[in-house]
């Protein structure tokens, strides 16, 4: 469309005047240009942020033809989008990735060096937007990537946080947070639309009025509203030209409150309430799993969800004709953090498009799909009545007639069964009365998926139980699955170079490829370059982590490696207490320090900041990590090395250099894990339990290349059932007594015997996740992953296959079972 108001545009072809930097000496020219001309600094005064910045900047201006071409291309072809509405998208750093999939890599280190500078030591300057807080947030930034890849039209919807996930630091092995401030010198990577703001209301009550017709209609009269403010950030893809579009929102005060410093007199609280407005966007929630029923949290939801919903709706979409929206878009709910928008959609439909209520709950129910990503109880949102009725009345007037219907349909279905009703009520009435969002959810979408065949059944079997009763249709799996662009071809060179010898090079968007491996794992001079990478990006991470950290590791060891956020369920402790009995044997003679096998144990883990239990593990790692690390017994054969602020950054260089992977869950408590993936894919072998996608890592690479161990789901079930006490193991296995006792000994706490006592109780008396069960199983097969490590023909073998076997996991895949099995959006590459 031209442009409305005077201005006409001179020619229709203004890449005829400009041209984007993709040759050597158009980056250098772009490259120099930002530099003098943006960050206003000579070439010989720019600092190392000045460079940063100017280089960062040249390559977002290399995508952004793509990415005008690209929504031109989409919305001329009303090409159906899926927009993915995510309250965190954990996308780590931006350039090498921006550089990998506009092919200018080798451009931007030949430009750059002819200008004397280093793209390496640019590259580790960026400081990553941490806009997320574990799986669930880069399973949006990979979903992102993938969509791209595949020329999908799609669009991010999310939060643009001022402050992202904390700093980690430890003050005497205790965590402590530091505030993120990645804004400060500002992201080089967005392109802010103040233009294209939208308005996001709140409060206030509603009103009955008729319309022209005579018809009963219901508005919505705020008390207060906030300005959304769109930043965009390119999402480019791999080996194809199209760039799609993740759109942040930032809050600010409206023009009202503006107003309002004019006309009351009050400035000072005017003033405030322009703080308060645009607190919403302020910090991302640093709790994973845990919701907290914060107000603030929902107007987060709220105030991104209906920028996005009126964004698409009026900006993108621009038809004034709704009734076929199901076949123009698909709004993806990333758990429930958005399904706010459910009610949204409706109240757009009913109020402001004066729809009837049955062709308005057909449109949004069509158009909604939810992913669930839990299967814990107290990870399951609700908001209470009173809060969501003050902050939203209309919304919740339209969940009401929503829960009335459904529970209608209840009724007919099951005459006289009251007890599924009360069960089933979108509404709970105690402890208080509250919106259940996960039933809103699944009541308001055509399809509900889970994140890996075993979370996919219990959620049909068990959390959804009723649901999947009354709807089986609606229940389907999507396998998580990761970006092998970021998780491998960037992150590990060294294998990457291997593979494209071996295999070729097609693997990057067709990681099914990876089984032509298979055959090289019989080859014994593969093998040996196989394990030169692995060894490289050891000694590539123990620099790293001396730089870092100041940690110096030997890179001669078995990597074992234990990197996610700091959660109970995740079981750190069961990791801790194999290291403690390691020690332990030693200690006391049982095993010699010479025969044990060289080992480097590594942690990485947040804990939420106010999760007593998880700072207390925390602590206990790192007091361990300091006698054991120092202990003239072990002769350096062990080490705990626990890097704070494990990121995004961090995981790309160490995953490539870990031999083992802990994926140690309780059965049935992850969803799925995306971490295993990433490991498996970068040749670790697993040493894990039957839970999550871990059963299909294990099925696709076989037993004989996998450490299972613990319980599985159903065997949980049945000691839960019968009754478990933790005690009585800690009574009849002397190994795990001996653990446990080293730690009340006070070894790790300067003599202090109860210094780990609320770890400890509860470990002994209460055991939610069964640590003390699995134990035994887990040590032994510990004891078992160690001989196994010594031939190392074997392991290598083993690792290899792990390689070739789990191509399954690209996100790529899981895109396009979300595209046959929910989407049906099809792939719009761009000339
Ligand atoms: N997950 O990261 C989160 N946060 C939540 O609040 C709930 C779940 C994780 O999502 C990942 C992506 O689906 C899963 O792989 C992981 O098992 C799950 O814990």
């Amino acid at each position: 469309e031209p442009p409305t108001g005077s201005v006409q545009p001179v020619t229709e072809n203004i890449e005829r005047f400009i041209s984007s930097p993709t040759t050597v000496e158009s980056f250098k020219s772009e490259f120099c240009r930002q530099l003098r001309y943006e960050q206003g600094v000579d070439l010989v005064d720019a600092r190392t942020e000045d460079l940063y910045q100017a280089l960062a900047r040249t390559v977002r201006s290399a995508m952004v033809d793509g990415w005008i071409a690209t929504q031109a291309s989409h919305r001329a072809a009303k090409a159906k989008t899926v927009a993915y509405l995510s309250a965190e998208f954990l996308m780590g750093p931006q350039l090498e990735n921006a550089l990998l999939s506009t092919a200018l890599t080798e451009v931007a280190r030949t430009a750059l060096a002819e200008l004397e500078l280093d793209l390496d030591e640019l590259t580790a300057y960026e400081t990553e937007p941490g806009l997320g807080n574990g799986g669930l947030g880069r399973l949006a930034a990979c979903f992102i990537d993938s969509l791209a890849a595949k020329s999908i039209p799609a669009i991010g919807y999310g939060i643009r946080y001022e402050y992202g996930i904390f700093r980690q630091t430890f003050v005497d092995g205790r965590q402590v947070e530091q505030p993120d401030r990645w804004l400060v010198k500002g992201s080089p990577w967005e392109l802010a639309q103040p233009e294209n703001s939208v308005t996001v209301n709140f409060g206030g009550h509603t009103e009955q009025y008729t319309d022209e017709t005579g018809a009963p209609r219901t508005r919505w009269v705020p008390a207060e509203q906030v300005l959304a403010v769109p930043y965009n950030y390119m999402v480019p893809g791999f080996e194809t030209r199209n760039v799609n579009t993740l759109r942040l929102w930032s809050a600010k005060a409206t023009d009202a409150f503006d107003l309002q410093i004019f006309n009351s007199g009050d400035y000072e609280s005017a003033v405030r309430r322009q703080t308060v407005a645009e607190n919403i966007s302020k910090v991302l929630y640093p709790e994973d799993s845990t919701p907290q029923g914060k107000e603030l949290r929902l107007k987060q939801q709220y105030f991104f969800v209906a920028a996005s919903l009126r964004d698409y709706l009026d900006t993108v979409l621009r038809d004034d004709d709704l009734s076929t929206l199901p076949e123009r878009v698909v709004f993806q709910l990333n758990d429930t953090h958005p399904v706010i928008g459910v009610p949204e959609l409706m109240r757009i439909l009913l109020d402001e498009r004066g729809l009837g209520w049955d062709e308005a709950w057909d449109i949004t129910r069509r158009t909604f799909n939810y992913t669930c990503h839990t299967l814990l109880p107290e990870a399951l949102e609700v908001w209470s009545v009173d809060l969501l009725g003050r902050l939203l009345p209309r919304h919740l007037e339209i969940i009401y007639r929503i829960n009335e219907d459904f529970l209608g349909l209840v009724r007919e279905t099951y005459p006289g069964d009251e007890l599924r009703v009360r069960r089933m009520s979108i509404i709970q009435e105690r402890p208080e009365r509250a919106v259940r969002m996960a039933f809103l959810a699944t009541v308001g979408s055509t399809k509900v998926n889970g994140v890996a065949a075993l979370h996919s059944q219990l959620l049909a079997d068990k959390v959804l139980d009723d649901f999947s009763a009354l709807w089986p249709e609606k229940f389907t799996n999507v396998t998580n699955g990761v970006t092998p662009r970021r998780f491998m071809r960037l992150s590990n060179p060294g294998l990457s170079g291997l593979l494209d010898e071996a295999i070729g090079t097609g693997w990057t968007n067709d990681l099914a490829q990876l089984a032509k491996l298979e055959p090289f794992a019989d080859d014994a001079s593969f093998r040996a370059e196989f394990r030169a990478v692995k060894q490289a990006n050891k000694e590539r991470f123990v620099r790293l982590l001396a730089q870092r950290d100041g940690i110096e590791l030997p890179a001669d060891a078995l990597y074992d490696v234990m990197v996610k956020r700091l959660h109970e369920y995740k079981r750190q402790m069961l990791k801790l207490l194999h290291v403690v009995t390691l020690y332990d044997r030693v200690l006391k003679g049982e095993v010699k320090a010479s025969d044990l096998q060289p080992r480097v144990v590594v942690f990485g883990a947040k804990a939420a900041p106010g999760y007593k239990m998880a700072k207390e593990i925390i602590h206990l790692i790192n007091r361990v990590a300091a006698v054991v690390n120092n202990a003239p017994e072990l002769e350096g054969r062990l080490r705990i090395a626990f890097p704070a602020n494990y990121n995004v950054t961090l995981a790309e260089r160490l995953i490539p250099a870990a031999d083992l992977s802990e994926q140690i869950s309780l059965a049935g408590k992850e969803a799925s894990g995306t971490g295993n993936m990433k490991f498996a894919l970068n040749g670790a072998l697993t040493i894990g339990t039957d839970d999550g996608a871990n059963v299909e890592i294990r099925q696709l690479v076989g037993d004989e290349n996998f450490f299972l161990f613990g319980m599985d789901e159903p065997a949980v079930q049945a000691l839960e059932d019968r009754g478990y006490n933790p005690t009585s193991y800690y009574e009849v296995d002397a190994g795990l007594r001996g653990a446990i006792d080293l730690i009340s000994s006070g070894l790790f706490s300067d003599g202090d015997r109860t210094a780990f006592e609320f770890v400890i109780s509860d470990l002994l008396y209460k055991d939610r996740f069964m640590v003390l069960a699995d134990y035994r199983s887990y040590v032994d097969t510990q004891d078992r992953v160690e001989v196994a490590y010594r031939d190392e023909d074997a392991w290598t073998r083993s690792a290899i296959l792990n390689v070739a076997r789990t191509g399954f996991f690209t996100s790529d895949r899981s895109i396009q079972d979300y595209l046959d099995r929910i989407w049906h959006a099809p792939a719009k590459p761009i000339a």
